[in-house]
């Protein structure tokens, strides 16, 4: 049998000590020490997860740094002016959900694609009317016209049937747009690039 007026006793006591000042102080530290602070999350919303470079009217970061811009320069991206985008700006443009069915074999059958418009993506950095060039991560690029960019309502996906793109898989970003069931053709698919990261703005 348990004696509860017992453990109520102890714990009264237990009460009175750490309430006296310097008691408190050291349990405050012990705790400090015993509870480990949460680890940041592995993509924070400020994560930067495209960079646009070239001609744009906008600009949060400094020129190309051989440095810090490792992996842009092994892709022998050098640049002046550039704009970074996070998820969170991502996060705060409209987004929209699309029916995308492509032509190559690995494709099962149509499937959706959210993310927000290139169009407003391009917008963050000032990129408007302006011809670009859409890089992926395996070094594949596609060249857009502004014709080509007007030619359809292009999305920059993050998620592929409400399950967010991964880093092996076609993420972070797949350009694609709204074709109903009736599969794209290759060439047409060719524009359709998968895991992007960075994108080149030409002149007019
Ligand atoms: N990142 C990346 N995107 C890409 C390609 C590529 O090689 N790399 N190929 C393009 C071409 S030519 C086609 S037909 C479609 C289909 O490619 P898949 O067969 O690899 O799915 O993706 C397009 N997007
Ligand atoms: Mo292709």
């Amino acid at each position: 049998m348990v004696d509860e007026s017992s453990i109520e006793g102890e714990h009264l006591v237990f009460m009175t000590k750490v309430r006296r000042p310097a008691s408190l102080l050291l349990f405050a530290m012990m705790l400090a020490i015993m509870v480990p602070s949460a680890p940041a999350p592995v993509a924070a919303g400020d994560a930067v997860i495209l960079t646009i470079a070239g001609d744009i009217e906008k600009s949060n970061r400094g020129a190309f740094d051989p440095f810090a811009d490792g992996f842009l320069g092994y892709h022998d991206k050098a640049f002046k002016t550039a704009f970074e985008v996070t998820a969170k700006d991502l996060a705060g443009l409209p987004q929209v959900t699309i029916t995308a069915f492509g032509e190559a074999d690995t494709w099962k059958g149509p499937v959706r694609l959210t993310g927000p418009r290139l169009k407003d993506v391009l917008a963050l950095a000032g990129a408007v009317g302006k011809p670009v060039t859409v890089f992926a991560l395996d070094g594949y690029g596609a060249e857009f016209d502004v014709k080509s960019l007007n030619a359809h309502d292009w999305v920059l996906a993050h998620s592929l049937n409400g399950r967010r793109l991964s880093l092996g898989g076609r993420g972070p970003f797949w350009l694609a747009y709204e074709t109903g069931d009736t599969p794209a053709t290759t060439d047409e698919e060719a524009k359709w690039v998968w895991s992007v990261f960075y994108i080149e703005v030409q002149s007019k």
